[in-house]
């Protein structure tokens, strides 16, 4: 199904390997932002390198946004950042989510969704990126991963996948709008609330080398800022980051 109006263009489908691949190629071909593809199941959900996103048929939400920010590569993580703080805020009413750092949505200490953005190249201005993300909403415990959860987990009843699929896409809409007028700072704030990963202890793998250090902010490019055991300041951005605790 195709559907349009004065901001989206959703392309809906049944199965797909992963909607991230389906969008990445209409991005290619020229679709335009804000093109939304979802999909009821993917066969090969993709995670962070190479890692697996479990997607049963009809469970959850499987989406792709493709944007064309028009904003230098190096804005791309707090894209990916501002949308997992569009899930926060649109499912607040039902469930509190936090994000983990740089792409987990929890709750507590289980994973309810994730994000994963992908650029079309990291040229000083990516064309195109696109954000995906996989939200658990009707799986039962025995359907997810261990140490995961889902909405109907969590509240003890099913939802309407198409009826949370609407409330986060007008969610998406407004805080998206917020990042492409460049509010940076409110929304570094507004995800800084909800980052469980601030004053907790990161290892990050630079290069060859491991460090610890205490996670206490992140910078106007979503990149987690810590202090090392001496006091010393290291910026962390995603690809570097191994293992955090
Ligand atoms: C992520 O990766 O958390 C990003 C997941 C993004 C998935 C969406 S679905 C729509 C779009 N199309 C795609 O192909 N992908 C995006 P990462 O941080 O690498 O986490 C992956 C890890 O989370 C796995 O290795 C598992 O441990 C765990 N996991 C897999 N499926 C899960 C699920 N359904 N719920 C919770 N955790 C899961």
């Amino acid at each position: 199904m195709d559907r349009k109006n004065s901001y989206l263009k959703i392309v809906k489908l049944d199965t797909v390997s992963s909607t991230n691949d389906y969008a990445f190629a209409l991005a290619e071909a020229g679709a335009r932002e804000i093109t939304v593809v979802s999909a009821k199941h993917q066969t090969k959900g993709k995670g962070r390198r190479g890692r697996k996103w479990i997607s049963p048929k009809n469970k959850g939400l499987y989406v792709s946004f493709i944007f064309r920010p028009d904003k230098e590569f190096n804005k791309v993580y707090l894209l990916g950042m501002t949308l997992a703080l569009a899930i926060t805020k649109a499912l607040s009413e039902i469930l509190s989510i936090n994000i983990k750092w740089p792409n987990d949505l929890m709750v507590g200490n289980k994973k309810i969704g994730g994000v994963l953005v992908e650029t079309s190249s990291s040229k000083r201005i990516p064309a195109f990126t696109i954000v995906g993300l996989g939200l658990n909403i009707n799986n039962s415990p025995d359907e997810l991963p261990r140490q995961a959860t889902s909405l109907a987990t969590e509240k003890q009843q099913t939802y309407s996948l198409e009826k949370i699929f609407k409330i986060i896409l007008k969610e998406v809409i407004i805080v998206y709008a917020r990042f492409k007028r460049d509010d940076t700072a409110g929304i570094i704030n507004e995800i800084s609330a909800q980052l469980t990963t601030l004053g907790k202890t990161v290892t990050a793998q630079i290069g060859a080398k491991k460090i610890n250090g205490k996670a206490y902010a992140i910078d106007d490019c979503g990149a987690l800022l810590i202090k090392d055991s001496q006091g010393k300041k290291k910026r962390i951005l995603t690809s570097q980051v191994q293992h955090l605790r």
